[in-house]
């Protein structure tokens, strides 16, 4: 089928922007494998727009602004299930994966997803990744949701490439975000988003269980877990889970439809639709000495920083390296640099070379160059060492842990990965 065709079946059946795109495409590489195991034989994705209301998207009420994204998330769902049978019925197999979150939690905590919806919608050229990490549609900007349909139907035709980058630099993301993820040189931290924003997602809840678990009795576990927390959690499970912020899609003035307020007079963009978000007295997650933490208590002291554990936890040594991007924290690694060898032995032996240069982080597999430090011990071992339910101390001293080199970069590691 012709591009503009699907895209004009897609708009009939309820989207509000749509494009297709062979799974050829060079730029759905990383997709490949992931859609074909989800269904053998695709050929093309149709991605789906849906376009949000702003000013629910806005509100500094967190209920009107949760409602409306999970309103338009089941409406991506059903256009993405309607366009999916319509194409079926026309004799090509297609499928629409979930348009929100990781569902796929046999693969947690890897990639839970089956397909990137925002590759996807990139590559159909329906907008660019804007600098919070959301793509950004010319005319609906960051308000919207995405969803992608996988079909085995063969797509001619090209989608014309997007003339300009939505995107107006403004920094007004970063300026709102209230645990500091977006970054002004682009770089996203990926665990205070998590830890904050989804506190009330797939592993906060594990967190309140624990929680439970540790408490002596009710009166250590109401001193632990105020009323409102635990009422927000049961809302959350019962109802849909609650977002504690998404300020960087909120405040974002991009695309030709919302621009005007912003265009008009910058100084009401500021006080109509960032300050209300910026200055609300608010519960703030963050783990104890995190960039997110510094972040809050530097430039809003007037939200209340609530200290958890970090709930990222890597399933086995081999994803323990995979992860340790999403986890690492700039602050605590500005200043230094060391290069370290990992010799981690077991059932999956996994050899790693860790490198951090002020601020930055590398990670390789096998043991290239000099190391600063050598850490070498059983894989299960040093899962439970950053886990913090062994000592580090007692197994240098058992030599079940053995290190060459300067062992105090043992404990400048361990800083960048608070949890
Ligand atoms: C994982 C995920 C997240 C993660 C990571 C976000 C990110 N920047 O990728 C977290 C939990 C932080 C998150 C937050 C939000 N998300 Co989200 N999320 C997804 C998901 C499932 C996949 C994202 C993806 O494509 N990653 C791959 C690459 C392309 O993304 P990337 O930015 O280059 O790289 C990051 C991720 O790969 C991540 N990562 C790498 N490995 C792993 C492993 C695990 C387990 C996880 C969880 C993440 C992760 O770390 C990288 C650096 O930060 C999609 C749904 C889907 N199936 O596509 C929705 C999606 C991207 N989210 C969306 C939204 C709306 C949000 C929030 C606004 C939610 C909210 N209401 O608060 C915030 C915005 C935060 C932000 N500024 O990005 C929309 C974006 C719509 C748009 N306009 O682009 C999507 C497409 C859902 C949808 N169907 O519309 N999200
Ligand atoms: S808020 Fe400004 S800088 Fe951030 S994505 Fe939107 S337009 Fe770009």
């Amino acid at each position: 089928m012709g591009a503009s065709e699907l895209r004009e079946l897609a708009l009939a059946l309820g989207a509000d922007d749509a494009g297709a795109v062979s799974l050829d495409h060079p730029d759905l590489a990383e997709e490949r494998a992931s859609v074909l195991g989800a269904l053998p034989g695709a050929r093309s994705l149709i991605a789906l727009v849906l376009r949000m209301h702003p000013p629910n998207a806005q509100s500094p009420r967190r209920s009107v602004a949760n409602h409306e994204f999970h309103r338009v998330g089941e409406e991506a769902d059903e256009v993405a299930r309607r366009l999916a049978t319509a194409l079926s019925e026309r004799g090509f197999r297609s499928i629409n994966p979930a348009m929100a979150f990781p569902m796929e939690m046999d693969s947690f905590p890897g990639r839970g997803w089956i397909v990137s919806h925002k590759v996807v919608a990139v590559a159909a050229q329906l907008g660019r990744m804007g600098l919070h990490r959301n793509v950004i549609h010319p005319r609906f900007g960051s308000f919207i949701l995405l969803a992608t349909v996988i079909s085995e139907v063969e797509v001619e035709g090209q989608p014309e490439p997007l003339s300009f980058n939505p995107c107006v630099d403004c920094k007004l993301c970063v300026a709102a975000c209230p645990v500091g993820a977006i970054e002004p040189d682009g770089a996203f931290r990926f665990s205070a988003c998590y830890d904050h924003n989804y506190r009330e997602f797939m592993t906060g809840f594990g967190d309140l269980l624990e929680e439970v678990a540790d408490s002596r009795d009710r009166q250590d576990l109401r001193d632990r877990v105020s009323i409102s927390e635990t009422a927000s959690m049961w809302q959350s499970l019962a109802y849909k889970p609650n977002y504690k912020a998404a300020y960087c899609v909120a405040v974002c003035p991009a695309g030709d439809d919302v621009l005007g307020l912003f265009a008009r007079d910058r100084k009401a963009h500021l006080r109509e639709i960032v300050r209300p978000l910026t200055e609300r007295e608010e519960r703030v997650y963050v783990v104890a000495g995190s960039d997110a933490e510094a972040h809050v208590r530097r430039r809003f002291p007037h939200k209340q920083p609530r200290i958890i554990r970090s709930s990222l936890r890597p399933a086995d040594v081999r994803s323990f390296f995979r992860s340790i991007p999403l986890t690492f924290q700039r602050g605590p690694a500005r200043g230094w640099k060391a290069t370290f060898h990992f010799a981690l032995s077991g059932a999956h032996p996994v050899e790693a070379t860790v490198r951090i240069d002020d601020g930055a982080l590398e990670v390789e597999p096998g043991l290239v160059g000099e190391a600063d430090l050598r850490v070498e011990a059983d894989g299960q071992l040093w899962l439970e060492i950053v886990s913090k339910k062994r000592n580090p101390v007692l197994a240098v001293l058992t030599g079940r842990l053995k290190t060459r080199g300067d062992r105090s970069l043992l404990r400048k590691f361990s800083a960048c990965f608070p949890r």
